[in-house]
């Protein structure tokens, strides 16, 4: 239930996602009246809102789950190498029953702004109901990819069939069988879905702007006997999670493109394309993303595998991206969803080539031809990154809210703290590392709890960093994405979405130094006493 209005905390966490529960654990540790506040109905985040049908992670799950409770690995079996949405959702339960979190979690409690008093020192949170809520420290769990964008064309109010985003999918599943189906987009959620509704629908058509690089997942049941084996392994799969530049088992090799003959260079990659997961693009030669002739050869190794599994060759055309290289966005990983495009009940269209014009009570239109569908699927993605920041006015010390000071990019101390923001705690804010992203959450909770435990001990109440210190990671930042080639390429990853007014520019979006590299600058930061960080 919600809380009531004015209530007094010392620390509120904004979502009860994978971060924010993990971050109530340690608050709770600290001693800290924590509250979180979640605008879903249920525990879970990114594994609540997205359940359409294919939904999935595509780390392995047991480098994907948490790590810092050997009884919670004990416990719990994966029962797919990357298990399944419902399976994810199932987890996090779990989790939050096993730790009792749900008493200290507000559910359909959607904050909209967030004020700093300075004579206080502390937040007053503000919420969609119009309580508030006030708490000496404010963490954001508020994820990477929780804002769903829609196109901007018109009508689409007037549709009279079913439509949903896949980033907001119903509880109840959507049955797609003898259905007319539209799915827009082709990213990672796209190419999932597109895979599950072929195998029911009537029709599907599928409105492609850009192709993405695919690969396949190869996925698979584990055995218990299986999972009795990873169990006993776990504390050197999570080593390895430390190691690798993206927190994935996969690594980039040592050896360059061509420091390999052209024979060697193809078994290579015939052997990734036959592995598990990220390996052809995380594990792949260690130029393939800074060296464009490299980039080229894997570029060119993908597009033959499509060519060889979609059967008609001016459809395998379409699926094969022209204007960017594999991996310079993020590549999807598939099951047989090329081989969906063989299919009589299956159609592409190009819709960079003809647009959709506007969605019709019936079905849309391109400035083609009109269609009739049942089902229109929207899976066009999200304001990445900044999207989730943006939907809440953060207003800091001086009066200016996140929104003004981020106008021209954003900006913070190894993205987890802001100048002009005190108490604020901005896990998985922008410019932290990526990749297996339940790694990068246990590290950046851990570093903010290490921070608050240290105020505690030395009797400090605000704790900011400082411009210098912010000026000086943002170098280091941009530093990182010096010569990478996803940088000449539109995404969600280069901050790009042709949906959202201001998102048309491409930018340093996300933190593109290894995640070693990025631990090491927050660790130093903590090592030097909070060096950067003014603690008073
Ligand atoms: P993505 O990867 O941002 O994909 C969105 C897709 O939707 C992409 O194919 C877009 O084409 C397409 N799109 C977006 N707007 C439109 C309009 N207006 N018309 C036609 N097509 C459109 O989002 P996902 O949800 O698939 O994946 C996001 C991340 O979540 C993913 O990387 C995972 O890590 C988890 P475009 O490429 O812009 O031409």
């Amino acid at each position: 239930a919600q809380a009531a209005a004015t209530d007094t905390f010392d620390a509120i966490v904004i979502g009860a996602g994978m971060s924010g529960l993990y971050q109530l654990i340690r608050l709770r540790e600290l001693g800290l009246r924590t509250r979180v506040l979640e605008a879903g109905t249920g525990v879970g985040g990114t594994w609540y809102w997205n359940r359409y049908p294919g939904c999935r992670f595509d780390s392995e799950s047991y480098s994907y789950g948490y790590s810092f409770d050997p009884d919670l690995l004990k416990e719990w079996n994966w029962t797919e190498h990357f298990a399944p949405q419902p399976e994810t959702e199932r987890y996090l339960n779990l989790v939050a029953d096993k730790y009792d979190l749900r008493r200290d979690i507000a559910f359909g409690a959607r904050v909209t702004a967030a004020t700093w008093d300075d004579a206080d020192g502390s937040w007053t949170v503000e919420m969609e109901d119009g309580s508030r809520h006030r708490a000496r420290f404010l963490v954001t769990a508020i994820g990477v990819l929780s804002t769903p964008t829609m196109p901007t064309f018109p009508g689409i109010e007037d549709f009279r069939g079913q439509s949903f985003h896949t980033g907001r999918w119903p509880k109840q599943a959507v049955d797609f069988a003898g259905k007319r189906v539209a799915v827009i987009g082709t990213g990672a959620s796209g190419v999932q879905t597109i895979q599950e509704v072929a195998k029911t629908a009537a029709q599907l058509t599928v409105f492609q702007r850009t192709p993405n690089w695919c690969a396949p997942l190869h996925n698979g049941k584990i055995s218990a006997e299986e999972m009795a084996e990873i169990r006993t392994r776990y504390d050197e799969i999570f080593r390895r999670c430390q190691e690798t530049i993206s927190c994935f088992l996969h690594t980039p090799d040592p050896r360059n493109t061509f420091d390999v003959g052209a024979e060697e260079r193809e078994a290579f990659l015939e052997t990734l394309y036959a592995g598990r997961g990220f390996g052809i693009w995380v594990g792949n030669f260690k130029d393939m993303l800074t060296n464009r002739a490299a980039n080229d050869e894997v570029s060119r190794f993908v597009a033959k595998k499509i060519r060889e599994r979609v059967k008609d060759p001016r459809i395998a055309e379409m699926l094969i991206p022209k204007n960017h290289g594999f991996g310079t966005r993020r590549v999807p990983l598939e099951t047989r969803y090329y081989e969906v495009y063989n299919q009589p009940n299956v159609t592409l269209v190009d819709s960079k080539a003809a647009p959709i014009e506007r969605i019709t009570p019936t079905g849309l239109r391109t400035t083609e031809a009109e269609y009739a569908f049942d089902i229109i699927v929207y899976a066009t993605g999200f304001d990445a990154l900044r999207g989730a920041f943006d939907r809440i006015e953060f207003r800091g010390r001086d009066g200016v809210t996140l929104k003004e000071k981020w106008q021209d990019g954003a900006t913070s101390l190894v993205g987890m703290m802001q100048d002009g923001f005190p108490n604020l705690f901005t896990l998985l804010g922008p410019h932290t590392a990526l990749g297996n992203i339940p790694r990068s959450i246990e590290f950046n909770v851990d570093w903010v709890t290490d921070l608050l435990r240290h105020m505690q001990r030395h009797g400090l109440a605000r704790a900011e960093a400082t411009p210098g210190a912010v000026a000086r990671w943002m170098d280091h930042v941009m530093e990182t994405a010096r010569g990478q080639l996803a940088l000449e390429v539109d995404s969600w990853m280069t901050g790009v979405n042709i949906n959202v007014a201001g998102r048309q520019q491409r930018i340093v979006a996300r933190y593109m130094g290894t995640a070693p590299a990025y631990r090491a600058w927050a660790t130093g930061i903590a090592e030097r006493g909070y060096d950067g960080v003014a603690l008073r």
